[in-house]
């Protein structure tokens, strides 16, 4: 057994949690040799609510598990993190505008950021799931500055999963079938999710469906999927965001085999978008790290597309400019 590892989960009573923890405390995440102890923060009105998610970890009995840490002080639950899944968000309560939800958030994750920096591992990696996802990323990453950038990271994971499952019903195969999807941009309605360079079984998806279903059928779903679930199920999609969580993290940490994933990183610069900005690119990883995919064609549909959500992307840092250091 190697040593364990610190895994640090915030909005650990919320619903994507409920998932996320049993995922990770199986071992799916860092592997089914890699004991953790894992520290869970919360609000401190939802720490009751945490204590019986505690129960049913602890009802687990997982052999993985060394210790668990309940607290709704971040600088306890980041002590020494390896792994910080940042879940736990405001939501946007009644007549909140979207710029007072970036901004409440804003103010979360600064302090989260800070407190990474000041309590964390050198080497942590940092998962931004809490929307606005990359916004909150980019605050978390300004407030550290003695970590490089690269590690800190967005979901767009579940996005790209989308993107797979609409791809593979529309052209009759399995999702195992699809390869080379891409998310560009926002984990938000302006995101472009892209087949221009994916494969289905071995042929070009562009062979197998028209333009006219990509934009007005398939980019609309993906974008709009969100919406569609909390429409029929009540609340927002958590089983699947957790999946991708769990998909994220292990890429990213063990390699993505040469596979094309979709991740929301610091931007260099790559495809023209401004430099600083938290934009999902093609990535592929390995060794610990990722890698933006560079010099794959884009069409002018595409740019445009590119364009808008990063338009978006500047507009949310802007908003909350007077909090970054
Ligand atoms: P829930 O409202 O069920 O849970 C959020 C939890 O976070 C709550 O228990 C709350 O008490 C806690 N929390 C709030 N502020 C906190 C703070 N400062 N420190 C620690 N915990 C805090 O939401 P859930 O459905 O679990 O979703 C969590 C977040 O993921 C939301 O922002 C949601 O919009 C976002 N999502 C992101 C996705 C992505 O692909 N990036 C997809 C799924 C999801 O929509």
């Amino acid at each position: 057994m190697k040593n364990p590892v610190i895994v640090t989960v915030t909005g650990a009573a919320g619903q994507i949690s409920y998932s996320l923890l049993f995922r990770i405390v199986s071992g799916e995440m860092l592997g089914a040799d890699q004991p953790m102890v894992l520290k869970l923060l919360e609000i401190p009105p939802a720490m009751e609510a945490l204590s019986g998610v505690v129960m049913e970890l602890n009802d687990v009995a997982s052999p993985l598990v060394t210790e668990i840490v309940a607290t709704s002080e971040p600088d306890e639950a980041f002590k020494d993190v390896e792994y910080a899944l940042l879940v736990g968000s405001r939501p946007r309560g009644p007549g909140m505008e979207r710029k007072d939800l970036i901004e409440a958030n804003a103010q979360i994750f600064s302090v989260q950021g800070k407190s990474i920096n000041d309590n964390g591992n050198a080497n942590v990696k940092v998962l931004v799931v809490g929307n606005p996802a990359n916004t909150n990323c980019l605050i978390a990453q300004r407030n550290a500055p003695d970590l490089n950038p690269r590690q800190f990271t967005a979901m767009t994971r579940l996005d790209h999963n989308r993107a797979v499952s609409q791809l593979a019903e529309k052209t009759g195969k399995h999702v195992t079938d699809v390869s080379g999807v891409m998310i560009w941009g926002n984990h938000s309605a302006t995101q472009y999710p892209d087949i221009t360079h994916a494969t289905v079984a071995g042929t070009s998806a562009t062979d197998l469906v028209d333009q006219d279903w990509i934009e007005s059928s398939f980019i609309p779903k993906v974008q709009k999927r969100g919406a569609e679930i909390i429409a029929a199920r009540g609340s927002s999609s958590a089983a699947s965001a957790a999946n991708a969580a769990v998909e994220h993290m292990k890429d990213w940490v063990s390699g993505s085999d040469e596979r094309r994933v979709s991740m929301a990183v610091y931007s260099d610069g790559s495809y023209g978008v401004e430099q600083g900005l938290f934009y999902s690119y093609p990535c592929t990883c390995a060794a610990g790290d990722w890698s933006i995919e560079q010099d794959l064609a884009v069409d002018s549909f595409g740019q445009q597309k590119m364009s808008a959500t990063e338009k978006e992307l500047v507009e949310e840092r802007d908003a909350v400019g007077h909090l970054l250091p």
